[in-house]
Formats: C-alpha cells, structure tokens, sequence
C-alpha cells in the first residue's frame, strides 16, 4: 500500500551487507576510531583547505532537530586572526588557571591533562575552525524562527566532523575556551549565534605526546536491561 504524503517523500534503500561484512566494518571502524586522540602538540605544516571543506560537509550530513541544520562553521586560517584569538583564548584561560576561575574539583579532574593557559596551538594550527550553534533562526522577513534540539544536533555534527578530520589522518582539540563569547566578536557572528566548540586543525607535530588514557570498557558503558531491573 503505497503511504500517502502531504509533502515530498523518496525511496529509500539503504546498503545492506551480509553479516560478515557488517563485522568487518564495524571492526575496522572501532579500529580506526580507537586510534583518534585530542591532541595539543600541532605542526605548522600547512594543510589543504579542500580537507576543512571536506570535513566541514561531513558533520553537514549529521541529523538534526526537524532538520533545521542549526549550525556555522567559521574557518579561520590567516597568522593575524589566529593571533588574536589566542590571545583572547589565553586571557580567559588565565583567569581559569591563575586567577582562581576553575573549583577545585575542576581542577582537580584536569590534572592529568596538564592543561595551562597557555593556548599556542591556536596559533600553530594552520586552521582554526569555529563551529556556532544557532540559537534561533531569522526569518526572511526578520522575525525569529525557534529551533529545536539545538544542543544534541550541533553536538552530533560535531562528533561526524571530529570523526572526518581522523578519517583525513588530521587531528583535533575540541577546545572550549571558557567564556568564549570572544568568538563571536572576532568572527563576526551575529547575535543568534553562540560559540559552541574552538578546533584547532592540523597535522600532529612530530614530536605530539597524548595523556596515557584508557577508555572504558564496553562492560563499563553499557546496561542490559535485566539489569535495569535487578
Ligand atoms: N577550558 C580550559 C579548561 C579545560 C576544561 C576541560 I572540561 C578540559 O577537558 C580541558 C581543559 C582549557 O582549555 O584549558
């Protein structure tokens, strides 16, 4: 029986693997994902922009809240502009780290990154990439259109960005500056935006270290639902 639709709708068929093959994609996807780490330590080594592009409609792809795409990718890749976010960046950051912002406990948590304030990957990156969470959209009669879901959707769409960069052999810090309202200002975002996530992009420097962690287990992460009960 054929649906009936008051909008357009289209086939959808998407690829079906014998289940063989379904293992052995989703294996070597763990595998490659189990290799991705944040990273701190960048190479000035220049790196295309088709990469940023590339990586930039991927995380285009991600769902979202009635598929209002409530994101923006700023992309930022001159000396000056990067400059001047570190800078911006390490004012923040210092009233984190010496100025008494972060608890205790914060801090406490942070330890075993060895974080500080200063943020000279903003300037060693060769891209700076800002992703914006539309808070609402504008109308084109300028009034406001609501948006739903904004946080889990630009969250996803991130995750899919972070995901190509590691596919492309790049790396990323999903870098959150706090505040960080100063993106807003520097690149030029209009006020229905909100800086979401700071990605410095490039190659890992040569000599790039990564804190020896260990993710958790499957056991740790999942619950049956027995469980549940129990
Ligand atoms: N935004 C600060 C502090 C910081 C917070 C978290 I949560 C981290 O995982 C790492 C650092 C900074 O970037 O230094």
């Amino acid at each position: 029986m054929p649906r009936e639709h008051k909008y357009p709708f289209l086939p959808y068929a998407p690829a079906r693997y014998p289940e063989p093959d379904m293992i052995t994609k989703g294996r070597d996807l763990l595998c490659l994902m189990e290799k991705r780490r944040s990273v701190r330590f960048f190479s000035d080594e220049p790196v295309p922009r088709e990469c940023i592009d590339l990586a930039i409609r991927v995380a285009n792809t991600a769902p979202s809240g009635a598929h209002q795409q409530p994101w923006k990718f700023a992309v930022i890749g001159d000396a000056a502009t990067k400059k001047q976010i570190r800078l911006a960046a390490e004012v923040e950051e210092r009233e984190n780290y010496e100025g008494g912002r972060l608890t205790p406990e914060w801090r406490e948590a942070l330890a075993h990154l060895e974080t500080t304030s200063d943020k000279g990957y903003l300037e060693t990156a060769p891209w700076l990439v800002v992703c914006f969470a539309e808070k609402y959209g504008i109308r084109p009669d300028g009034n406001r259109r609501k948006h739903y879901y904004v946080n889990e959707s630009v969250g996803i769409a991130c995750g899919f960005f972070i995901s190509a960069l590691h596919t492309m052999g790049l790396v990323t810090l999903t870098h959150t500056p706090n505040p960080m309202s100063f993106l807003t200002e520097i690149c030029h975002r209009p006020g229905n935006e909100r800086p979401y996530i700071l990605f410095p992009v490039g190659y890992a420097a040569q000599d790039a270290e990564v804190p020896d962690l260990r993710r958790k287990s499957l056991a740790e992460v999942v619950v049956e639902s027995p469980g549940l009960i129990a």
